[in-house]
């Protein structure tokens, strides 16, 4: 059974390739998406051993997505075909400065998600569960199976990281703070960008949105924060750990890969400073190129990102 479990919407991606909203032949890249799924491949691709749960439509996206784990190496053994409801998708489309994603993913396959797709054998023996407020967001069973995940792995003592992932779009503010914050207190690690910590905390400085989520209950807030880096927050310290300082063209996903190679370096027994250091090197590749998955580092490139995010580090140091 793998190590490291995450489970929710996986969604196939259409990137436009250029700015400006819908217009007849406008390109986009296809590609793939939805941040438990980024979560799982960024896993494997980083050395990790990742398991996945979902339920995908019996259609050609569905089976996109299903190539896409096994070419990964993820373990998708317990995905769901459900051939009464489709497989979701997503547009990004940009103006110049923003991007805004645009779904088709009301009525999915993975809407569809209850407490029974998610096998607690699975949550007992993994090392680590990594469970998202857009999961929480996208359906009633949905959000019940993350709670019930959360009990199991608990109870079994295997570590749990949340990653809030607030999307206006998929539920009103009002109930995704309630619900995102009573998680945030279940939880081993919270993990939102500065701008949901923001929101879940009404605070601005990354500091007291840091403690504001311990507070909540969560040992560990690990907060995002781009090219700023990211702080690692527990009752005894804060830790601010740098980024590389890259070409930033779409950051999608980004924030999926920091979770992901956070969790890796975890289960590999590493300091959360070195964990964190290691999230923030390679989650710089992925804001690079267009789309959530393309730009996901292998081990390889990740272990040389980190090396250049140390050197970095000490060249600057006064
Ligand atoms: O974190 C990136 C995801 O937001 C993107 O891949 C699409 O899962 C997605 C969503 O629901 O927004």
């Amino acid at each position: 059974m793998p190590e490291i479990v995450s489970f929710g919407e996986p969604l196939v991606e259409f990137n436009a390739e250029s700015v400006g909203g819908p217009r007849p032949g406008a390109l986009y890249s296809t590609g793939f998406g939805g941040d438990s799924s980024n979560f799982a491949v960024a896993v494997s691709r980083l050395g990790g051993d990742a398991g996945y749960l979902s339920r995908v439509g019996d259609d050609g996206f569905g089976r996109m997505l299903l190539e896409l784990w096994k070419t990964e190496g993820v373990d998708a053994g317990h995905v769901v075909v459900d051939p009464g409801h489709p497989t979701g998708v997503y547009f990004i489309l940009r103006d110049g400065t923003t991007a805004e994603f645009v779904y088709r993913r009301c009525g999915s396959a993975a809407a569809q998600l209850t407490p029974d797709d998610v096998p607690p054998d699975w949550i007992e023996n993994a090392r680590l569960l990594h469970v998202t407020g857009i999961t929480q967001a996208i359906g009633r069973g949905s959000c019940d199976a993350v709670f019930q995940a959360i009990d199991v792995a608990r109870a079994a003592g295997t570590t749990v990281t949340y990653d809030p992932n607030i999307r206006p779009q998929l539920w009103p503010l009002h109930e995704a703070r309630a619900v995102t914050r009573y998680t945030a207190g279940m939880c081993d690690v919270v993990m939102p960008n500065l701008e949901e910590g923001r929101l879940l905390t009404g605070r601005e400085d990354p500091h007291d949105i840091a403690d504001e989520l311990l507070e909540l209950g969560a040992p560990m807030a690990v907060l995002k924060m781009g090219s700023a880096g990211a702080v690692v927050a527990t009752a005894r310290e804060h830790v601010r750990v740098p980024a590389l300082q890259v070409r930033a063209t779409d950051p999608t996903g980004a924030g999926d890969t920091f979770n992901a190679a956070f969790a890796v370096a975890l289960v590999e027994g590493r300091a959360v400073a070195d964990a964190a250091r290691f999230a923030s090197a390679a989650a710089s590749h992925v804001v690079q190129g267009l789309g959530a998955v393309n730009q996901i580092p292998r081990r390889r490139l990740a272990d040389r990102l980190l090396g250049e995010l140390t050197a970095a580090d000490a060249r600057a140091e006064p």
